[in-house]
């Protein structure tokens, strides 16, 4: 592909996945509408065509619970062909009327991607309709999902990671065992090339046994906060959180809205994150921390590094952070063709080169540390990064994932995010030098 047809290509694969108001992850492995994808694909919509980049935000805010969970899936019901499908979450109960929703949430882009919206469009109007219902959600996550008041928003499951069978998680699922599972038939081996491309049986297992419990608990987060099995705070939704905070904050500035309260959530967070996510600052690595077992999960994943993104950490400590990313463990010269970040490091024992979120290359990730290069001033080093994303898309296309030796591309192909990022790219993510 010629660099001059990249753009062209990348809008074509939103034109393909585009549903009328939202649009699909892919068009044959997920077909309904994802959360932070829908957030990751209104950016690319910012320099094109705001007209969807506004649907796609509205059609996934609309979905919010009256609790102000924001669901990571909104199903659109002329759709099948995905498991698990809108009748197995029975989320009825809490789910806006005539709305088909999943029970769980997504790492919270939104208010970055509304953020955005308005710098290109000065659509006030369209700001003022979603500030409560992002403001809600926020406060959702920092107090439903965070009773200790740690600043930080917990996770029950690994679907609302994002990053669903990294290795991080494979303690805390290890310690699970799955009992009285439903029967039922997994869709995603039926579109991939290879099973190892997707997570295993024993994944699914688990998946399910905990989707099960929030059934049990009817989702009442309460009740499910004390008998969950598996509680993290997850290290990349929490460097999210924060850089989505901001962006709320930036709103409120914008609407003259009352903004004491998102004051607070940013001053805990910036109080807090370093002791809660670094255990070692010598060391400059990122962990997330496991609730149940009380200890940090030190695996060798790019969620190490993403806090780059959020600005958040003393520039010494993040000069450590930055040369980790030359790091024989994370992409050794010579050993990758494309000078990317791969999903897990390449020379731990849990490195698999296409199996999703444990070794693959995932754009959206590269994506937040390009942007977080940006912020501490590694100009040199953030080009590199956005010059080897575009030319692996160039080369192997608008995949789902890539294989970080020879950056074949794996999953999903035409996926959505991939192509809306590409798009923010090479528009240089609006980013001033
Ligand atoms: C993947 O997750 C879904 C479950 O939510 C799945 O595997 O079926 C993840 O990569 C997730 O981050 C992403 O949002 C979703 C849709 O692209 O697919």
């Amino acid at each position: 592909m010629k660099i001059d047809d990249l753009l062209g290509n990348a809008k074509s694969v939103l034109e393909k996945n585009w549903r009328g108001k939202h649009t699909v992850p892919s068009p044959t492995l997920y077909p309904h509408q994802w959360s932070w994808d829908s957030a990751f694909i209104a950016m690319g919509y910012t320099h094109y065509a705001l007209e969807r980049g506004c649907s796609e935000l509205d059609n996934i805010l609309n979905g919010q619970w009256k609790n102000c969970l924001l669901p990571h899936i909104i199903f659109d019901p002329e759709a099948s062909g995905y498991f698990p499908d809108p009748n197995y979450w029975k989320t009825e109960s809490h789910s806006p009327k005539g709305m088909l929703t999943s029970g769980i949430v997504q790492p919270p882009v939104h208010a970055i991607a509304a953020l955005k919206y308005y710098h290109h469009s000065r659509g006030e109007k369209i700001i003022r309709r979603w500030f409560p219902r992002l403001k809600g959600f926020h406060r959702y996550l920092l107090e439903n999902r965070d009773p200790e008041r740690s600043g930080f928003a917990t996770i029950y499951h690994p679907w609302e990671s994002g990053f669903d069978n990294s290795p991080r998680w494979d303690e805390a699922l290890a310690r699970i065992e799955p009992r009285d599972l439903p029967e039922y038939k997994r869709s995603d081996l039926d579109h991939v090339k290879k099973a190892e491309e997707r997570p295993t049986k024993e994944d699914y297992d688990r998946y399910i046994y905990l989707v099960e419990i929030l059934k049990r608990f009817n989702y009442e987060d309460e009740e499910v906060y004390k008998e969950m099995p598996f509680k993290i705070k997850d290290v990349v939704f929490n460097t999210i959180l924060y850089v989505a905070n901001k962006a709320l904050l930036e709103l409120a500035k914008i609407l003259g809205e009352e903004n004491s309260e998102i004051l607070e959530w940013i001053g805990r967070q910036e109080d807090r994150f370093l002791k809660q996510f670094c255990p070692d600052p010598e060391e400059g690595l990122f962990y997330d921390y496991d609730l149940v077992l009380n200890h940090f999960i030190k695996r060798r994943t790019v969620a190490a590094l993403i806090p780059i993104y959020a600005g958040i950490v003393e520039k010494p400590i993040i000069e450590k952070t930055v040369q980790w990313l030359d790091h024989s463990h994370f992409c050794a010269k010579g050993t990758c063709k494309f000078p990317l970040i791969p999903s897990t490091s390449l020379d731990s024992p849990y490195f698999k080169h296409i199996t999703y979120w444990r070794g693959p290359i995932w754009i959206n990730t590269n994506w937040m540390l390009y942007q977080g290069l940006r912020t501490y001033h590694f100009n040199e080093h953030a080009e590199r990064l956005r010059k080897a994303m575009l030319d692996l898309v160039r080369e192997s296309g608008f995949h789902e994932y890539f294989d970080p030796h020879n950056g074949e591309g794996h999953g999903s192909d035409n996926f959505s995010w991939t192509a809306s990022l590409t798009i923010d790219l090479l528009y240089k993510c609006d980013l001033v030098d």
